[in-house]
């Protein structure tokens, strides 16, 4: 019975230590709901964040079409991507769930497909440098019927 005690009171303090680290983690960053929907659009196309700012960018996909039809993602490329070359590579690399992997050092921040009912998010610090960056989706044909936005960074 000690021997269990002991083991459960480890358990507990995991649980405990793990959790609120986790809600840390959430708590400091900004949260912006995006929808990917049927029309091939975000249902937002400006955000606008401070330099260094921590955003969390929740993506939800709306759509009744099967995931190989209809998926979406959220992918923020740095200012000095080669936006053609870069949606070119990566609407070819299903595999890689669509990033291209030789390319990644062209993104800032990327979550994986999400397909209709799917949130997929991910977290990560706006650039210091005041300027406006495009988020792209990557699955074929979306960012050339317009799946894009603007992430605007101004103190
Ligand atoms: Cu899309």
């Amino acid at each position: 019975m000690k021997n269990y005690n002991y083991t459960l009171n480890i358990f507990v303090l995991l649980f405990v230590f793990m959790t609120s680290a986790f809600a840390t983690a959430q708590e400091d960053a900004r949260v912006i709901e995006i929808k990917g929907l049927n029309n091939m659009t975000y249902d937002k196309t400006e955000i606008v964040a401070k330099p260094g700012e921590k955003i969390t960018v929740r993506l939800t996909t709306v759509t009744d079409y099967k995931p190989r039809q209809m998926s979406h993602n959220f992918v923020l490329l740095k200012q000095t991507a080669d936006v053609q070359s870069f949606i070119a590579a990566s609407e070819k690399a299903a595999v890689e769930d669509f990033i291209a992997p030789n390319m990644r050092d062209q993104v800032i921040a990327y979550t994986p497909m999400a397909s209709g009912g799917e949130t997929v998010e991910v977290t990560f610090t706006a650039p210091e440098r005041p300027s406006k960056y495009m988020y792209v989706c990557t699955f074929p044909g979306h960012f050339f019927a317009g799946m894009k936005g603007t992430l605007t960074v101004k103190e």
